[in-house]
């Protein structure tokens, strides 16, 4: 069976709300982000980013990690491109240029978008942000994603999906990335068709369930 490595509060998300989607079995190996526990190389550790064990698999010491049989992904967006492809129609590509386009707007998220919605969510969405300085770090991780959203907000002024017309894992690679900067609406709000989008995507059942399944973890 498949195997999920990683925690869902984590980029696994994005795997385990695809694998949903297609109603695709797997099992979890709960690894947790090692900075979030306070002596993850102790004896009592549980199994984190830092334990040998997992870093026989990752040597990157980063979450999430695909198993399928003999191959062995970390990315996470490379771990959906792939079960997209290998089992998720109508999720994945059905041709060579819709593969093109998926991959166009996953690399759009992650690298126009992710580093500054990252920080969104931790100075801002996490309301840890405790110093001055952070208020403009915020605001200017905002201002640096208006010329990426706004692309993505005129594709989606006139469709309601990224690509085919259909809801696919194009959706899932983005919204799991806008999520990140979703609480600030001094950014969000200039989005319409954007935010609407994304509420669209967060309504769907297996998205929820994604949503559950991390709740059902310890913070
Ligand atoms: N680009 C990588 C990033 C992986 C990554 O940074 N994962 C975080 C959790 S979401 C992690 O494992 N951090 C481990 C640590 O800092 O100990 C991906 O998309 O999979």
């Amino acid at each position: 069976m498949l195997k999920i490595h990683g925690v869902t509060r984590s980029r696994a998300s994005r795997i385990v709300w695809l694998c949903h989607e297609i109603g695709l079995p797997f099992q979890q190996i709960p690894v947790i982000q090692a900075y979030r526990l306070p002596d993850p190389d102790g004896p009592d550790a549980p199994l984190n980013t830092h334990s040998p064990a997992f870093l026989a698999l990752s040597p990157a010491g980063a979450i999430p990690v695909l198993q399928d049989g003999d191959l062995t992904i970390s990315e996470s967006m490379a771990c959906t491109l792939y079960l997209a492809r290998k089992y998720g129609q109508p999720f994945g590509p059905a041709d060579a240029a819709e593969d093109a386009q998926m991959m166009q707007w996953t690399f759009h998220a992650v690298t126009s978008i992710e580093p500054d919605a990252l920080t969104i969510l931790f100075l801002h969405g996490r309301g840890q942000a405790q110093q001055a300085d952070d208020t403009a770090i915020v605001a200017n991780a905002a201002e640096r994603l208006i010329r990426p959203l706004r692309v993505l907000e005129d594709h989606l002024a006139t469709r309601g999906h990224l690509v085919g017309g259909r809801f696919t894992v194009a959706d899932i690679n983005m919204a799991e990335v806008l999520r990140y900067a979703q609480s600030y609406g001094d950014l969000m709000g200039q989005f319409p068709a954007t935010t609407g989008w994304l509420d669209a995507c967060q309504a769907r059942p297996a998205f929820r369930q994604m949503w559950e399944d991390r709740l059902a973890e310890p913070e």
